[in-house]
């Protein structure tokens, strides 16, 4: 049996293998995903086998070995452990090359009625249909292109990822036709996905010449919006921004984490001074094009003092609207670096305490801090005012007291408004549910983003040359694709 988990999933993975063990104690049982990479130690005991790097290669040399009958032990990037309970560490395979990555299969659909889902309420295994579907995805096909990130941040699974391999700081994707191709299968199979999510850590780094010749063959083959989740503030340029509007994009999520220049210090985010300003002021220039773009902030993290609270703050509430926010409370990821300094600090320290990402980060404590965050984030609150709310703002670490009433109602006023600007571009990505599906059924979402969603238009719209770009330089990608093409051009409906 193969089961594939982050550590948030964790223990569910070891009880169902210990739950399947006893109905089948002589099966294989294969552990693998990012829990296995970062926690390899706490997986193991679960396991026969676990993988504790990349899988494709490896998980087809596994297989290929058993299915002949040959000795297995020493297939790299997994631990495995012997009938005689000897645990084997092997070492690591070469990351995949952008070739490789465009040679691996795409997803593979089962037929109706092959794949099944676990339904308690309804007896157990029931078959899949398109409504499950819907109530996790909506409309949306999520996937990721590229593959690593420059930075390593101290809270993030790339330190961990780091530790195995440098090249994990290199951008590697596989071709544009590839995704392309990916993309397409999976509209055949539902045709009723209206955008596409690229949860890729990184898509804002791909070269200029890459995004253009996305940009061309998206508008050609693909002709819906997608969503970029994976953009950085150094990497933020005014062209970057207009090729991907050009080819569709209509929404971006961008991580800024916090306001405070110390604690990105201790998260060791670059931060040239005025980077991330530059970034929401560049992207600020576009939201006509875009749903309201998401920016990433951290709270609750007990290293932060009331200076740097304040700061985040004054981030929030001063950025160019509209925007929104994605509050995300400081979560110990094993293995990574925060886990190492939340350690160090601890010792001399005494209000240092966090918990483990064993629950959604988006779960933020009730405080009046994180209620006043979902209400700058929803409209600029008037300087004066804003400045006398700064007294009652309290870090996490001096435990303030919980507002569970405040904390709902100001969150729930926020949602409200971030629902009404997605229906505003009739985007079902991040709404999940059927209304989505009948409005697609019905041609109401084409109609309305045929007419009432204003497009980017280089010819009308290009502020190129606006000059408030301080994107850093970019880091070593490798792209399969585009590394020997000439440079396409961005042509608008109208050239
Ligand atoms: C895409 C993504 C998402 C998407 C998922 C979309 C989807 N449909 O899958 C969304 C946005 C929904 C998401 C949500 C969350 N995510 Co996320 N996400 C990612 C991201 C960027 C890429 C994951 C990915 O697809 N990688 C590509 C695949 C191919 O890699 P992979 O899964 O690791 O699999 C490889 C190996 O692990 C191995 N393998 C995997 N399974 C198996 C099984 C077997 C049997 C074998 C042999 C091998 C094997 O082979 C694969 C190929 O090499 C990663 C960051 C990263 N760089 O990995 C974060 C990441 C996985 N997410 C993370 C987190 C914390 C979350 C959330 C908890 C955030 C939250 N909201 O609170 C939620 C949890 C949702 C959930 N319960 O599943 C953390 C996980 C850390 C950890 N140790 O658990 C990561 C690492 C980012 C980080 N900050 O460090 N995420
Ligand atoms: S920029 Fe994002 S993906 Fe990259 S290391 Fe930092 S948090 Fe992780």
């Amino acid at each position: 049996m193969a089961c594939s988990s982050i550590t948030i999933d964790a223990l569910w993975t070891e009880k169902i293998i210990q739950a399947t063990r006893e109905v089948n104690p002589d099966a294989y049982y294969v552990w693998g995903g990012m829990h296995c990479i970062v926690a390899p130690e706490r997986a193991m005991p679960h396991a026969d086998a676990i993988c504790v790097g990349e899988g494709d290669l490896a998980f087809d040399e596994l297989l290929t070995r058993m299915k002949d009958g040959q000795d297995f032990y020493d297939v790299e990037n997994f631990w495995f452990r012997k009938p005689d309970g000897e645990v084997v560490k092997n070492g690591f395979r070469a990351l995949l090359t952008p070739d490789e990555m465009g040679t691996r299969p795409h997803v593979q659909y089962a037929e109706d009625g092959e794949e099944f889902i676990y339904e308690r309420d309804k007896g157990g295994f029931i078959p899949t249909d398109r409504n499950h579907y819907l109530d996790f995805n909506g409309l949306a096909y999520h996937t990721i292109w590229t593959q690593g990130c420059p930075y390593r941040c101290t809270y993030c699974g790339n330190t961990a990822f780091l530790a195995i391999d440098k090249k994990y700081a290199s951008i590697r994707q596989p071709s544009v036709d590839y995704i392309i191709e990916e993309v397409l299968l999976a509209k055949a199979k539902h045709p009723h996905l209206s955008t596409v999510v690229f949860d890729d850590d990184c898509m804002g780094a791909l070269p200029i010449p890459v995004l253009k010749e996305f940009a061309e063959k998206w508008r050609e083959k693909v002709k819906i919006p997608f969503f970029v989740a994976g953009i950085i503030p150094a990497f933020i340029q005014r062209e970057k921004t207009e090729i991907l509007l050009w080819a569709g994009m209509n929404r971006m999520r961008m991580g800024l984490q916090s306001g405070s220049d110390r604690m990105l210090k201790f998260f060791k985010r670059p931060n040239k001074p005025g980077v991330i300003q530059s970034a929401t002021n560049i992207i600020g220039d576009y939201t006509d094009f875009m749903i309201p773009p998401a920016y990433d902030i951290i709270v609750d993290g007990p290293m932060e003092m009331k200076e740097d609270v304040i700061d985040s703050l004054n981030l929030v509430n001063n950025m160019p609207r509209p925007f929104t926010i994605n509050l995300c409370s400081l979560r110990i990821i094993p293995g990574t670096v925060l886990a190492q300094q939340v350690e160090e600090l601890k010792k001399t320290d005494p209000k240092i305490s966090m918990d483990e990402i064993d629950t959604n980060y988006h779960d933020t404590n009730k405080t009046f801090y994180n209620a006043l965050m979902f209400v700058s984030a929803t409209f600029r609150i008037p300087k004066p005012i804003f400045e006398r709310l700064h007294k009652y703002v309290i870090p996490c670490r001096d435990k303030p007291k919980p507002r569970p009433l405040l904390h709902f109602s100001c969150r729930a006023f926020f949602f409200a408004k971030r629902g009404l600007n997605d229906l505003r571009f009739m985007d079902f990505s991040v709404l999940p549910g059927r209304v989505g599906y009948w409005m697609w059924r019905l041609g109401i979402i084409a109609a309305w983003q045929k007419f009432f969603v204003k497009k980017f238009d280089p010819a009308k719209h290009s502020l190129l040359g606006k000059g408030n770009d301080l994107s850093m330089p970019q880091p070593v990608t490798y792209s399969s694709s585009v590394s020997n093409a000439a440079p396409a051009t961005m042509k608008s409906d109208r050239a």
